[in-house]
């Protein structure tokens, strides 16, 4: 079958920009994997990636990540191949990820929460080749999932499984095995031609409209990504990193994640849940000093620590957070509570990276979520008119930089909401930028509801529920929640004579094949939909109304009156 390469649907970075990157020093037109190999070569022995009980030096990472690529080559693996990838956090999933790397095969990044609705999408936008999955996770059998997906997307061909793998998938322990004696792996994927321009891999957008948008990273930008973000974290070879949100995540993956801690000489410790007996534990057993959480997540963390008096972190230096906004109060309880430095992330997908300094003073790591990271990140924010915001106002970012995509994977229409005329990337974060340089979130301009860092498109939600007759119009927006930050709540009128409630809703999602964590949480009937002007649905007022009806509980339905 013809499919399409991927640079056809990348749109590239002007050639002067991509110059001054390079002149900077900021591309260095390598592969990202080359400076691990160096590593490996220099340090055979030292321990890079922890998963429980298995322990893998850096020469071993790099021989099973070669002798990977070389095997998926044999199998008929591509240079620009795409897969979808969906494994929870282990020490195969490092393996796939390098090995991909190395031979030029390109890693779609799918969370495990995805399911049927996300992955097929996945699969036949980025005309996938194959989709590696766990067997069972969580009593959710993926394997199955995939072969479904196999039958109904052209392009994908295999199904690899990790775990208990069927005659007709592929076993991923064996693809991870340690190459023979006679065998070399690393001498086939040296002589591939790969251009450290290429796409390295793509990583999922929350996406305002719709389903996810592609984002391509290539090596180039994505290992300039991890190696400016370990200055600005201080990764070095003392560091063992955890990795506990699911690291298919670019905060987890290079922010700096575990390609930085790998780039900086460190340990990846990879954990599955970020559960805080279990994690504490990991953190004890590991001697972990760094970690990437959620605000959600440190909430839980501080709250057992204060509760249990665990003694369990004492080798913990820095926790960063992101994802979502950190309020202030949980701010200034990291140190105390869990005695390591708070380094905010206001990170994304698409590349921009801002971050608290490590010895920021206390009032900037508390009240802001940082700068950015880049010499070479260039941030302005703009009003409703476009018109540059004085320093001080608050407006919508708009950013450039050697590491922030120029538009989304095949998304030609999209883009040209989400870039300025000049390509600059729309954030649609509603910012303040202090005199200081430091930036504070303020909220958003844009369609979709940050639910514990995970983001959910409005207008995805919408979509699937007007797949139910009884619903005329629907809204989905955001209803503030002390755990999570944020949930789906949905907004609808009804049909004369129809009855619903949020259960018929969810289990509708549900079957479509939703990821759970976009089920809406809350529904409010009401009897007509406020419009604006335009005629478009009037999500302010909805919010005002929400903030008026005070705290609705999760799992609740509303009817008028
Ligand atoms: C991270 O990446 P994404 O792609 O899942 O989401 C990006 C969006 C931002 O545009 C912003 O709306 C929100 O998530 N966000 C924050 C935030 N960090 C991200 N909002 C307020 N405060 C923060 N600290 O979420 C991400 C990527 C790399 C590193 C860290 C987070």
């Amino acid at each position: 079958m013809a499919s399409t390469t991927t640079t056809e649907g990348v749109v590239p970075w002007p050639t002067d920009l991509a110059a001054q990157y390079r002149e900077a020093g900021y591309w260095k037109d390598e592969l990202l994997t080359a400076p691990i190999w160096r590593m490996a070569a220099r340090r055979p022995d030292d321990i890079a990636l922890v998963d429980g009980e298995t322990r893998i030096g850096y020469a071993e990472m790099c021989r099973r990540a070669d002798a990977l690529g070389a095997r998926l080559r044999e199998l008929g693996f591509e240079t620009d191949d795409r897969v979808v990838v969906q494994l929870p956090n282990t020490w195969e999933f490092v393996i796939f990820t390098l090995g991909c790397l190395r031979a030029g095969i390109i890693p779609v990044m799918a969370l495990p929460a995805h399911r049927r609705h996300e992955l097929e999408y996945l699969a036949e936008h980025s005309e996938a080749v194959a989709m590696v999955v766990p067997d069972i996770l969580r009593d959710f059998d993926h394997q199955a999932l995939a072969k479904a997906i196999r039958d109904a997307v052209p392009s994908v061909r295999d199904i690899i499984v990790l775990g208990d793998a069927h005659a007709d998938a592929i076993d991923l322990r064996g693809l991870c095995a340690l190459p023979a004696d006679h065998e070399d792996p690393a001498a086939t994927l040296d002589a591939l031609p790969i251009s450290p321009d290429a796409v390295a891999l793509f990583l999922l957008s929350g996406g305002t409209t719709g389903l996810p948008k592609l984002i391509p990273r290539s090596h180039n930008d994505y290992r300039y990504n991890a190696e400016v973000a370990n200055e600005a974290a201080r990764f070095d070879d003392s560091t063992n990193y955890l990795v506990t949100l699911p690291a298919s995540h670019n905060f987890p993956l290079a922010c700096p994640g575990l390609l930085g801690t790998f780039l900086a000489g460190g340990t990846v410790v990879m954990l599955q849940s970020p559960e805080p007996s279990r994690a504490f534990a990991t953190i004890e057993a590991q001697r972990v000093t760094h970690v990437a959480a959620v605000p959600a997540v440190v909430q839980r963390w501080i709250d057992y620590e204060e509760a249990e008096r665990t003694g369990q972190l004492a080798t913990l230096r820095v926790v960063q957070v992101g994802g979502s906004r950190l309020v202030d109060e949980l701010a200034a309880r990291v140190k105390p509570v869990l005695g390591a430095t708070l380094q905010q992330v206001f990170g994304m997908a698409e590349g921009l990276l801002n971050m608290t300094r490590l010895d920021d003073p206390e009032p900037i790591v508390i009240g802001t979520q940082g700068r950015p990271v880049s010499p070479g990140d260039m941030v302005r924010i703009v009003d409703e008119d476009g018109d540059p915001v004085p320093l001080g106002g608050r407006g919508v970012l708009h950013t450039q930089g050697p590491y922030t995509l120029r538009g989304y994977y095949k998304a030609a229409d999209h883009n040209k909401r989400s870039f300025a005329p000049d390509g600059w990337y729309i954030t649609g974060d509603i910012v303040e930028l202090r005199e200081d340089g430091n930036l504070v979130v303020q909220g958003r301009d844009k369609d979709l509801i940050n639910r514990a860092g995970e983001k959910i498109s409005g207008e995805e939600v919408e979509n699937l529920l007007y797949r139910h007759p009884g619903i005329e119009m629907n809204a989905a927006v955001a209803i503030p929640d002390p755990a999570l930050g944020e949930r789906v709540c949905v907004y609808a009128t009804l049909r004369e004579g129809v009855q619903i409630e949020l259960d018929d809703l969810r289990r509708l999602m549900r079957d479509a094949g939703v990821a759970a964590y976009k089920l809406p949480e809350v529904l409010v009937i009401i009897d007509s939909m406020p419009l604006t002007k335009v005629g478009k649905i009037d999500k302010k007022a909805l919010r005002e109304d929400l903030t008026r009806r005070g705290a609705l509980e999760p799992g609740s339905t509303h009817y008028p009156g």
